[in-house]
C-alpha cells in the first residue's frame, strides 16, 4: 500500500534523459491478431493490483492474484490447471493464519514448483508475511514473517512524523514488498519506513516445500537517499539485483537506482546502488487514467537465467514522463551484461505517436527461451473523439493493454500489439484505488501472460456489467 506521505524534493525538469526510440523492427508483425481476454475473477466488487505466476514444472498451472475493493479484505485467487481453460477460484487472507491481508501481493514460482507470495496484513504491517504453496497455488500457508530493521542514523524528524502504521518497537514498518526467485533461492525487497529505504532477505530453496530460514534484512546503501516502490530480481549465480526509486512522494520526478548482493546468500552485502535512469515520473504522479491513486514509476527487473545466448543479461523497465506533468508518459528499456555496472541506453517500447500515458508496465523472461516480453497499461487509442478506445469523451483517461516482445534481447522489439479486448475507466470503478500500484505478467514456453483489472466486461461475465468495477483479466499471448 503506498500511503501518502510528506511531499519530497523534485529534480529539475530540465535535466533530461536523452532518449532514443526503438527504430529497428526485424521481428514479425502481429498486428491485427485476435487475442483472447480470460476473465479469472468474476467476483463482484473491485479486483486491482495484479500478480501472476506460472508454474515451470507444469505451465498449464497458472495462479492469477489481486487485492480487493477496499484494504483489508482478503486477496482474490484463482487457478488453473489446464492453461485457462477452468479456474478454482478462492478469496483467502479475510482472516486466519496468513492474517487479514490488506494488499501490495506479489507472486513467485521456482523450479521446483513452489509458489511464494509476499504481502501486507492489519495485524502486522510492520512485517513482511511470506506464504508458500506446494499444490500449484491451491493452497497457501504462512512460512515466514521478515522484520524490517531500522539502518543506523537514518530517522529523521520528517520520517519520523508521517502518517502511517503505528511503529513497532524495532522503530520499522514495510511497504511495496517484491519477490522473486533463482535456481536455489527466494529473495524478498521491501522499503523499510521511517528510514525509506530498501532491504532484503532470502532463503535457500532446495526441493518441494524444502526451504531454508529468511535471513536477517540486509540493508542497501542509500547514503542518506530514499528508496521506494522497489522490484527484486535473482540472476544465474545466485546473485540479488534490486531496483526502486528515490522519491516516495510528489509528481515531480525521482532517481532510479540499482544495487546489487554479488554473491546472494553468501556473506557478501548490497554494493552502493548506481543511477539507471532519471524520470520525471514522482511517487504519486497524477495522470487521467489514474486520478485517484496516481502511479509511480515502477521500475522493474527481469533476469535472463535460459541457458541461452543472453543469459545473465538482466533487463530493467521503468515510466518516463516527456514534460513534467504532461501526463504524456512511456515505458523506457534498457539492460546490462555485467551485473547492473553499466547499462544499455534508455528506449522507449510504446510505439504510438500520441502524447497519450502508459503506466504501470510489467516485464517477463521466458526461462526456456530467452524471450522477453513487456506489457503495460496504455490510453493510446483514448483521443478523447469518440469510438472504441474512448468511453466518455474525455481524452486520455481509458486504457487498454498493449504488449511488445524481443527475441534478440533487447536489441530489436515487435511492433506493439494490443491484448485487452476491450477499453477500461478507472473512473467508473468507484474507488479512489484505480487499477492500483502495479500489474505483472509471466512468460513461459513462448505464452506470454499479463494480468490487469479490467472493467470493459469484454468477456461478458464481470457481475458489475460494463464499466462499473473491475475484474481480472489475463491473456495468452503466443510470441513466436
Ligand atoms: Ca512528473
Ligand atoms: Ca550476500
Ligand atoms: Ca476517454
Ligand atoms: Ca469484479
Amino acid at each position: 500500500m503506498r500511503e501518502r506521505r510528506l511531499l519530497t524534493m523534485f529534480f529539475s525538469p530540465s535535466a533530461a534523459l536523452a532518449v532514443a526510440v526503438v527504430a529497428a523492427m526485424t521481428v514479425p508483425a502481429t498486428a491485427g491478431r485476435t487475442i483472447s481476454n480470460i476473465n479469472t475473477s468474476v467476483e463482484p466488487g473491485n479486483q486491482a493490483e495484479d500478480a501472476i505466476a506460472i508454474n515451470p514444472t507444469d505451465p498449464q498451472n497458472i495462479v492469477t492474484i489481486s487485492s480487493r475493493s477496499g484494504h483489508f479484505r482478503g486477496l482474490f485467487k484463482a487457478v488453473t490447471f489446464d492453461g485457462g481453460k477452468t479456474w478454482a477460484r478462492q478469496v483467502i487472507g479475510k482472516r486466519g493464519p496468513l492474517g487479514v491481508i490488506c494488499c501490495d501481493e506479489q507472486l513467485a514460482f521456482d523450479r521446483f514448483g513452489n509458489l511464494w507470495m509476499a504481502y501486507l496484513v492489519r495485524s502486522g504491517l510492520d512485517t513482511v508475511p511470506i506464504a508458500l504453496s506446494s499444490d500449484g497455488g491451491l493452497t497457501l500457508r504462512k512460512v515466514a514473517a521478515i522484520v524490517p530493521t531500522k539502518p543506523t542514523g537514518s530517522r529523521s524528524p520528517e520520517n519520523a512524523a508521517a502518517k502511517g502504521p503505528a511503529l513497532r518497537a524495532s522503530g520499522a514498518t514495510a511497504d511495496q514488498p517484491s519477490i522473486s526467485t533463482g535456481q536455489n533461492s527466494v529473495w524478498v525487497s521491501y522499503t523499510s519506513f521511517p528510514s525509506v529505504t530498501i532491504q532484503a532477505s532470502g532463503a535457500s530453496v532446495r526441493g518441494l516445500g524444502d526451504f531454508g530460514s529468511f535471513s536477517p534484512p540486509e540493508s542497501v546503501p542509500t547514503s542518506g537517499g530514499r528508496g521506494d516502490y522497489g522490484d527484486t530480481a535473482v540472476g544465474p549465480d545466485g546473485q540479488v539485483m534490486v531496483t526502486y526509486q528515490d522519491q516516495t512522494n510528489g509528481q515531480g520526478g525521482s532517481h532510479i537506482y540499482v544495487a546489487l548482493d554479488p554473491d546472494g546468500l553468501g556473506p557478501a552485502g548490497f554494493g552502493d546502488p548506481r543511477l539507471l535512469a532519471r524520470s520525471r515520473v514522482g511517487g504519486f504522479d497524477y495522470i487521467p487514467a489514474q486520478r485517484g491513486r496516481s502511479v509511480d514509476a515502477e521500475a522493474n527487473l527481469a533476469w535472463d537465467k535460459s541457458g541461452g545466448s543472453h543469459n545473465g543479461r538482466v533487463y530493467a523497465i521503468w515510466t518516463q514522463e516527456n514534460g513534467n506533468e504532461s501526463d504524456d508518459t512511456d515505458v523506457m528499456f534498457q539492460y546490462s551484461d555485467d551485473n547492473g555496472a553499466t547499462w544499455s541506453a534508455a528506449v522507449r517500447l510504446n510505439d504510438d505517436q500520441t502524447p497519450n500515458s502508459q503506466f504501470n508496465p510489467a516485464i517477463a523472461v521466458d526461462q526456456t527461451t530467452g524471450l522477453v516480453a513487456i506489457s503495460s497499461s496504455a490510453a493510446r487509442a483514448d483521443l478523447g473523439s469518440g469510438g472504441p478506445g474512448d468511453t466518455d469523451g474525455v481524452p486520455n483517461d481509458d486504457t487498454q493493454v498493449w504488449a511488445t516482445y524481443s527475441r534478440d534481447g533487447g536489441a530489436t522489439f515487435a511492433p506493439n500489439l494490443r491484448v485487452s479486448k476491450g477499453t477500461s475507466n478507472a473512473d467508473d470503478t468507484g474507488s479512489s484505488f484505480d487499477y492500483g500500484d502495479y500489474t505483472h505478467a509471466s512468460f513461459q514456453s513462448h505464452l506470454f501472460y499479463p494480468v490487469w483489472s479490467d472493467n470493459s466486461n469484454s468477456t461478458a461475465d464481470n457481475p458489475n456489467g460494463t464499466l462499473h468495477q473491475l475484474d481480472l483479466y489475463t491473456a495468452s499471448v503466443s510470441i513466436p
